[in-house]
């Protein structure tokens, strides 16, 4: 894990980009689990000027120049795209803020890579539904952006992350990380391990039809956790698709999958108490409505109908990432106490079991919603 950056190296960072107003204060934001987040604040004639201020992961993100072209490419897209719906482009995609050289990003001197964004004021970002309103108005505005993007050239985009969904793959990783057990922690979580390689057969159930050209690769943003979009504190509608650095061709089932995991979940990510989690088939349903609704009848009937395996998939390929990043100690989920990553498993797993349980009611809800 990557030191704090010191004082010294985020003023370096600041005074590179083109700010309005003069730099008075930056403060770690938010709970992303990659990058390292700043809320930077400027002051302009007795006025604040906010801005997002990102260390990007490169220990992740191998290639933050050609990430950075992505997301500069798709937000203009996207500004074009959001302006002629007579939607405001300043507060309805991210907006990047060049560097005084004009560049989308800057190294410093230690090469760190640093990125400025436009701050979305009067918004929030929700680490759980509080109603199921949410996650329709969610669902609508993820299914809204795939279909946004829908016309985008997807082979001008470069992968940030090759095989970030690839399940098989990731799989693999898993089952090496158990092997290679090095600091001794595979023992304890033999039950976890169980579970997981009990699961092998599940690994390819997208991928080998989308390797038989049966499920159609789209633009999508491979990342939908609910605190990746902004929510409106006035109309509290879903206002704004953040953390762009996974856009890359996917499939829609990603990105229904991944809102699913995270949203309709009972119970927080990293909850201890497993009696708490569950799938909330309310929300579910609440997101698959809107999800359906925003992406305005493009998916094929054959995405439709493996929508559930979507969520179960994308619920299951979290858990094995973060066993796995568990068991080699924690070196790429951003960790806050001992057993995090192990403690965000198991909620994984047993929504993953919940799920097989309520399987019927899961596709009963598609059937009746499509
Ligand atoms: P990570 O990749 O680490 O998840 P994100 O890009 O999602 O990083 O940003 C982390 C958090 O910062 C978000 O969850 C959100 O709270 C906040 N954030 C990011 N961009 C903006 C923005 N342009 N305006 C307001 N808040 C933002
Ligand atoms: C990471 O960046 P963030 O916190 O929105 C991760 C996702 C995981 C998620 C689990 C680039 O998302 O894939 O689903 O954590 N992002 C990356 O909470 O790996
Ligand atoms: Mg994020």
């Amino acid at each position: 894990m990557p030191q704090i950056p010191s004082p010294e190296i985020i003023d370096e960072a600041v005074n590179a980009f083109c700010l309005k107003g003069a730099p008075k204060n930056t403060l770690p934001y938010g709970n992303g689990h990659i990058n390292d987040t700043f809320l930077l604040i400027c002051e302009e004639g007795g006025k604040e000027k906010k801005y997002i201020l990102q260390r990007m992961n490169t220990s992740i993100f191998k290639n933050p120049c050609a990430l950075m072209e992505n997301v500069a490419n798709v937000t203009t897209y996207l500004r074009k795209v959001i302006s002629e719906k007579g939607g405001n482009p300043d507060r309805e995609t991210l907006n990047v803020v060049k560097t005084k050289s004009g560049e989308n990003y800057y190294e410093d001197s230690l090469h760190n890579f640093w990125r400025v964004f436009l701050f979305i004021d009067d918004t929030v970002c929700l680490e759980k539904a509080e109603s199921g309103q949410d996650l329709y108005d969610s669902g609508v505005a993820f299914g809204g952006f795939q279909q946004m993007l829908a016309d985008y050239p997807a082979d001008t985009l470069h992968e940030t992350i090759p095989l970030f969904h690839h399940t098989p793959s990731r799989f693999r990783d898993f089952k090496q990380a158990v092997a290679d057990d090095p600091l001794g922690r595979a023992h304890q979580v033999q039950a976890e391990i169980d579970f997981a390689l009990a699961r092998e057969a599940d690994t390819r159930a997208l991928t080998d039809l989308l390797e038989k050209g049966e499920l159609p690769l789209r633009v999508t943003h491979n990342d939908t956790k609910l605190n990746n979009i902004l929510f409106d504190v006035k109309t509290k509608k879903a206002l704004c698709i953040i953390d762009l650095d996974t856009v890359m061709p996917g499939l829609s089932l990603y990105d229904f999958g991944d809102t699913i995991r995270f949203g309709a979940s009972t119970g927080a990510e990293d909850e201890r108490d497993l009696s708490k989690i569950g799938l909330d088939l309310s929300l579910y349903e609440a997101f698959t409505d809107g999800f359906l609704k925003g992406c305005a009848g493009s998916l094929t009937p054959q995405e439709t109908a493996l929508l559930p395996m979507g969520a179960k998939l994308m619920t299951y390929e979290c858990g094995i990432r973060f066993l796995a990043d568990y068991l080699v100690g924690d070196v790429y989920f951003k960790i806050h106490r001992e057993g995090q990553n192990l403690d965000r498993a198991r909620t994984q797993f047993k929504l993953v079991a919940d799920m097989e349980k309520k399987w019927r009611e899961m596709t009963d809800i598609v059937s009746r919603l499509s």
